[in-house]
């Protein structure tokens, strides 16, 4: 025991008439959502970076948090592996997301930083075999140090490249050995800050091929959990080559591997690519790789990623609505890639900030469930695509451009509009809130 949470209890449901602060109102992980039980319907994650080695800087003064995990060294990250699942224990989390650089010391070679990532992998999976949390996705850190500060695997040096490779490998090997359910790739440095110096057409070439090496060597070792790569326009590249889901699309396209990869997606970086969150969603579910979310918002006025813990369901809910309508998560969940603000010094608030952000979720899945089960919104959107149904409608994507234009005049067609009725869904939408 670290002592850090001494005085937190448990976490339990205790219904939405509770007054108590450390109580969950919504969250119930047994009740039973469209058929599974909650917590196998959210499949929370807590992440290890932000609510472990984040120390509240700002880009204008550097740590307020005082941990005492904090600093160099095997024993400290010893220290911080178990603060965090006293953390996980705490919230009954059934899932955990790290990159190599959170749970690690980093080492003066890239064999010291292996070899303490390695045995950092083999005390995490002692703490996995006492305790609940199982890992729901590994990645790479290859945005902080200055060596990636080009690009990983899009950096002219293809030494940087070869770095990448074993940095990906290394964590790929340690995301498998704990069982990991995902591993995601998040593209921070694989964009340009100037064209003056990129050449544009050549990194995004890398890329692919480096993915597709991804790909390749996860069929190798037998890793059986889904590759996911997280879109965000910028930040902190001026411009990222995995901006939105669109974009991602036609990148796995042009190398083939829209059948391999999946998408993290994450509701701060749709915001910053001018998109909502569900819309993202909705279009990956679309395109077949939806694969799981970062449930974490950004702050509407400063326009940058501020990673917050979400504490609007009714915003979540159209979200959750497009993931329970896509059939739920198969290796994905719902991952706090959000931290505390950097006032919020106290242990009771990093758990307070999950139990705010789980509460929020649940409840946004249970609005978005009875929706779905109603009928009522499906059946309206069933009925304004109905003429499709006809087989004049049918033949006609599969004729020509003449066929459908000779329709006009043989059949007299004028189009008489029909209201969208956005009003009466937004109402409609608000009675299930
Ligand atoms: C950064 C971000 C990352 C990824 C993992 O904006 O979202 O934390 O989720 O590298
Ligand atoms: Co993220």
């Amino acid at each position: 025991m670290t002592g850090y949470f001494d005085g937190i209890p448990a976490i339990r449901y205790e219904g939405p008439q509770s007054t108590n602060e450390f109580a969950f109102r919504w969250y119930n992980p047994d009740e039973i959502v469209m058929g599974k039980r909650m917590e196998d319907q959210l499949r929370f994650a807590v992440a290890y970076w932000h609510s472990f080695a984040y120390q509240g800087g700002d880009p204008f003064g550097g740590q307020t948090f005082e941990r005492p995990w904090f600093g160099d060294g095997m024993a400290k990250a010893r220290l911080k592996a178990d603060a965090a699942f006293e953390l996980f224990d705490i919230l009954g989390a059934p899932f955990y997301a790290f990159h190599d650089a959170d749970m690690r010391p980093e080492g003066a070679t890239f064999a010291e930083s292996k070899r303490n990532l390695d045995e950092m992998v083999d005390y995490i999976a002692g703490k996995q075999a006492t305790h609940k949390a199982r890992l729901l996705w590994g990645t790479a850190n290859m945005f902080t140090n200055r060596r990636w500060m080009s690009g990983a695997a899009t950096n002219p040096d293809p030494d940087v490249y070869a770095y990448a490779a074993a940095t990906v490998k290394a964590n790929l090997d340690a995301t498998h050995k704990l069982g990991g359910a995902n591993y995601v790739l998040w593209g921070g440095r694989e964009g340009y800050e100037t064209l003056l110096n990129t050449d544009l057409g050549a990194e995004r070439a890398h890329a692919g091929r480096f993915l597709q090496q991804v790909v390749e060597y996860k069929h190798k070792i037998g890793f059986k959990g889904a590759i996911l790569i997280e879109p965000k326009p910028q930040e902190p590249s001026k411009h990222q080559y995995d901006f939105d889901v669109a974009t991602v699309y036609g990148f796995l396209k042009d190398f083939g591997l829209e059948g391999e990869v999946q998408l993290n997606i994450e509701q701060g970086h749709a915001i910053l690519a001018g998109h909502t969150f569900e819309h993202e969603i909705a279009l990956a579910s679309a395109l077949g790789i939806f694969g799981s979310i970062d449930m974490n918002r950004n702050d509407y006025q400063s326009g940058w990623d501020t990673d917050q813990f979400p504490n609007n369901h009714a915003e979540k809910a159209l979200a959750f609505y497009e993931i329970l309508k896509a059939g739920g998560y198969t290796t994905g969940g719902t991952n706090f890639d959000a931290k505390l603000r950097r006032q919020s010094l106290d242990a009771e608030d990093l758990v307070l900030g999950h139990v705010g952000g789980m509460d929020t979720c649940a409840r946004a899945l249970k609005c978005a469930a009875a929706l779905l089960e109603s009928g009522e919104l499906e059946a309206i959107r069933k009925d304004r695509y109905a003429g499709w149904n006809g087989k004049a409608a049918e033949d006609m994507l599969k004729g020509t451009l003449e066929a459908a234009a000779a329709r006009v005049t043989a059949e007299g067609i004028e189009p008489q509009p029909r209201s969208g009725r956005q009003e009466r869904l937004e109402n409609l939408w608000n009675r299930y809130l």
